[in-house]
């Protein structure tokens, strides 16, 4: 018989996402850790990411299967993210321009979130000029943490970190960095301020970036 977890890595995978929610949630109710949960949905999205590669599912799979565990973190939100307090100051977060993967900097967000932080979400695909736009007008903003997953648009990373770089508000402002393809390194040459591996990082970085 299979278990829970197997259950919604199965309707996941089929994009089943109305029955998702109610699987987290038996889950839950089961005693499952709601990080344990987060971290085997992480892997049947990398799961479909490798099948994609070998050819054995296509975009619309992904697409699909994409929706379903948002409708699963959806459900996982409230439990991840109790502080609700935002005494840490305000975080704009988005994923680069040409970008439109969110899921990645949904946790990232979430996580900031329950740092502490009050965190304006941007979206994907955001020019730029937005992030600059954001900052100029919000003297409150501290951080900017941006997301890219695809190689491609790499380069847009970095020039929205150059755009950042030359603003006046910029002593103001921290740079984070991150997504499957980016690294220290990378980070380093565009000039952010930081490069951090997954969400649980991200959020312990930014607090420690605006102590
Ligand atoms: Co796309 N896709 N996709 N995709 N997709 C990848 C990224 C890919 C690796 C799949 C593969 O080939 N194995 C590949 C990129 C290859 C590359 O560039 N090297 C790829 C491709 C090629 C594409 C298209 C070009 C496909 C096509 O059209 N031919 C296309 C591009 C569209 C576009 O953006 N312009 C495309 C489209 C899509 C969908 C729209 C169908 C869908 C996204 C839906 C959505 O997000 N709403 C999708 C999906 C679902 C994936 C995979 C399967 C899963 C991504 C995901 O959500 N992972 C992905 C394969 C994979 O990642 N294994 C793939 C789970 C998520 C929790 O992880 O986002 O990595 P991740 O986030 C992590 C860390 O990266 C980090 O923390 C997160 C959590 O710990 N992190 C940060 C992320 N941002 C951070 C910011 C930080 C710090 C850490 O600080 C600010």
């Amino acid at each position: 018989m299979s278990t829970t977890l197997e259950e919604l890595a199965a309707k996941i995978t089929a994009g089943r996402a109305k029955l998702v929610p109610g699987l987290v949630q038996k889950a839950m109710d089961e005693g499952v850790d709601p990080l344990v949960i987060l971290n085997s949905m992480v892997g049947v999205m990398d799961e479909i990411g490798e099948r994609f590669q070998r050819n054995e599912v296509f975009v619309p799979e992904m697409l699909i299967a994409a929706k379903a565990m948002k409708k699963g973190m959806e459900v996982l939100r409230p439990v991840l993210t109790d502080t609700g307090s935002a005494g840490c100051g305000k975080v704009v977060i988005g994923t680069v321009a040409g970008d439109l993967h969110d899921i990645g900097k949904n946790l990232v967000a979430m996580m900031i979130e329950s740092a502490g932080f009050e965190v304006i979400d941007l979206g994907v695909d955001v020019p730029a000029e937005r992030f600059a736009e954001i900052c100029r007008e919000d003297p409150e903003v501290h951080l900017v943490a941006l997301s890219s997953l695809l190689t491609t648009t790499m380069p847009a990373m970095k020039e929205t970190v150059a755009l950042l770089n030359a603003q006046d508000f910029r002593p103001r402002i921290k740079i984070m960095v991150g997504g499957a393809p980016i690294s220290a390194a990378f980070a380093e040459e565009i000039g952010a301020d930081a490069y951090t591996e997954d969400a649980a990082s991200a959020a312990a970085k930014a607090k420690e970036l605006v102590a």
